[in-house]
């Protein structure tokens, strides 16, 4: 490509990033006339990246310049801080406390959008496909998207004035048409097309050196890689949607992960203490097991400040070692880590939220991990890029936001699919929770027979096995669906005086069933599903052989006609004579055992 070809803006770009310090990403250019198609190719890549980023190119660079040199001086970002317990509001127990933030947070669902961050690839579990897509749980069969667009058309069902919960789904290039596929081919599983906004990340450009050189894979090619979970805020700044939201009436915002089934159970009570504590932000956590791969929630103290910070998994440690625990990251009496591990599920105060993505353009806390290859810190192993994550918002905040911590029991509110069979196996015999589809199968089940047991029923548990070396605890299996209670209370409601004994399975799907003095023995199954108007009274005991569990043989397991959705869990269902129950007419029925 001749000078002269190329176009005013492309001349533009080319002369800002010589000015950058990025003349070697144009040194060894083919003659003008030859190429052409590369450099045209090259250019368009630089100036997508431009595009994409609040401050351009040139704005990343300048970003990366300085976390580069601070990388180097090897700058402690805690440095004297020292970890305090955050505000913490104790929602372990499903008692009167609960059922008081729960009603709270239910009169404030018209008010909420929910967030979901679906860019990653879920590297760890190697499933071709996206997270997204992969059942929750293999009994009804229900993917994590169509489970969450469940939840939240229960959330509007329940609102006094319906309005359809905004629903943010931030994609990748790597999730963004697979996502955009299972949502068109299913109807967008009920929810208005207009209320999902989907956002895409884009991928940022690797740095080979500390100037902040941009690297190249081959000539005319970036080398590009994912910037984090972070960019959320950044999306939700650039395409003007927040603050669209907030003055749609919007208050808060509930962020989400891509495979945590039991987040909505969650949802009501954290939404509750938002409005009574007055939370700018609100973690949701768990107990954390000391060395588990999630970040804890310190109040991190130092003379001129005080903040209520995730400290990430890989930093925990060394930072407890060097203040308040010489032993590192150990478990206390109780068994867990010192401090309440963060899942990542946050709820947030739009108004505070809207006016920080405006000071900041939604850049938030960005870092740089570089691996040195030499001990003066000068030249890299690989390149590496600025990254960010959706936690360290509060890293902005000032003396009058105020940060909280809500801390549920975990497998009530958080069991995630992040793990290969193998990988889980290992993680379970070293004691670390596995998180594989296998056991978030197991936990959801574990989650609905708590509810279950919070209206009063009798509800045994079946023994633990383990498949492939992963733990499963095969039932009873219950599935409350969001359509018959977003809250505790509303289980009380609908169910009295019923048993399910361990191997049985109880699913429920339908906003106005009841059951009345319910028995389920042995292994029998009872599935009921009713429509809007369809009022279904549910009574006496049921026998059957309900689902039998079946474990893959090796041949399954190695072969592609099985799908992928099993082999990643190494069992499956069969019916050997459920009762099921369906009504897609309005009216009065009863069904009597
Ligand atoms: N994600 C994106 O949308 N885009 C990205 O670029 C990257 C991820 P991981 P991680 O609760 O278990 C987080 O990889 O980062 C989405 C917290 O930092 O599963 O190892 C991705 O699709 C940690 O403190 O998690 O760890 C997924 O939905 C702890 O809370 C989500 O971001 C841990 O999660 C998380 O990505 C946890």
């Amino acid at each position: 490509m001749g000078k002269e070809s190329l176009n005013a803006s492309d001349r533009k770009m080319i002369a800002k990033l010589v000015d950058a310090g990025q003349q070697h990403l144009f040194a060894d250019w083919d003659a003008p006339g030859t190429a052409n198609e590369a450099k045209t190719a090259f250019l368009a890549a630089l100036s997508k990246v431009d595009g994409s980023y609040p401050g351009g190119l040139v704005g990343y660079i300048s970003n990366a310049r300085k976390l580069l040199a601070e990388a180097r001086e090897g700058g402690n970002p805690f440095e004297g801080f020292v970890p305090h317990h955050p505000n913490t509001v104790d929602l372990t127990a499903l008692d009167a406390t609960y059922d008081h933030y729960e009603a709270l947070g239910q009169k404030q669902f018209g008010k909420v959008g929910v967030v979901l961050v679906a860019g990653g690839l879920g590297e760890r579990l190697g499933y071709n496909g996206i997270k997204l897509d992969i059942p929750v749980e293999v009994v009804e069969t229900t993917p994590y998207l169509k489970h969450y667009a469940a939840c939240l058309k229960a959330m509007e069902a329940r609102m006094e004035t319906p309005r359809p919960v905004p629903f943010i789904i931030m994609v990748s290039q790597d999730t963004g048409p697979k996502t955009l596929h299972t949502l068109e081919s299913n109807d967008y599983f009920g929810l208005r097309k207009e209320q999902v906004h989907i956002l895409k990340q884009e991928l940022v450009p690797a740095i080979s050196n500390n100037d902040g050189a941009l690297a190249l894979k081959k000539k005319y090619e970036l080398v590009l890689k994912p910037h984090g979970h972070g960019d959320i805020h950044m999306l939700l700044h650039t395409s003007g949607l927040a603050a669209k939201l907030e003055k749609q009436g919007i208050e808060h915002l509930l962020f989400i992960q891509d495979t945590n089934g039991q987040v909505f159970n969650a949802m009501p009570a954290a939404l509750g203490v938002s409005l009574e504590k007055g939370f700018d932000f609100n973690s949701i956590a768990v107990n954390r097991i000391p060395g588990e791969a999630v970040g804890g929630l310190a109040k991190l103290v130092r003379e001129d400040k005080e903040l209520t910070l995730n400290v990430e998994y890989n930093q925990l440690d060394p930072m407890l070692r060097a203040t308040v625990s010489p032993e590192g990251d150990v478990p206390n009496e109780q068994g867990f880590s010192m401090f309440p591990g963060n899942i990542n599920v946050l709820v947030i105060r739009m108004a505070s939220y809207v006016r920080i993505l405006e000071q900041s353009q939604g850049i938030i806390a960005e870092f740089v991990n570089p691996k040195y290859a030499d001990e003066s810190k000068t030249s890299f192993k690989k390149p590496t890029r600025l990254e960010t994550m959706m936690q360290d918002l509060p890293k902005l905040f000032g003396p009058d936001e105020k940060v909280g911590v809500s801390i549920f029991d975990r497998r009530w509110s958080f069991s995630a699919n992040k793990n290969n069979m193998a990988d889980a196996a290992a993680k379970h015999a070293v004691g670390s929770p596995p998180e594989s589809a296998a056991t978030a199968e197991s936990d959801f089940y574990l989650a609905g027979r708590m509810r279950l047991a919070a209206t009063g029923a009798k509800v045994e548990e079946a023994a633990q096995e383990r498949i492939l070396g992963v733990p499963f605890t095969p039932g009873p299996k219950v599935l409350l669906c969001p359509s018959f209670a977003m809250t505790l209370a509303e289980a009380r409601e609908k169910v009295s005086g019923c048993s399910i004994s361990g191997e049985a399975t109880l699913v429920l799907d339908g906003r106005d069933i009841v059951l009345e003095g319910v028995e389920l023995s042995g292994r029998s199954a009872l599935i009921v599903k009713a429509c809007g108007g369809a009022k279904v009274t549910v009574k006496g005991a049921f026998s059957n052989e309900g689902f039998e569990l079946v474990e893959l043989t090796d041949e399954e397991l190695a072969s592609d006609s099985v799908p992928e959705y099993l082999r990643i869990r190494g069992y499956r269902f069969e019916n050997r004579g459920a009762a099921i129950h369906e009504y897609d007419t309005p009216g009065e029925y009863v069904v009597e055992a």
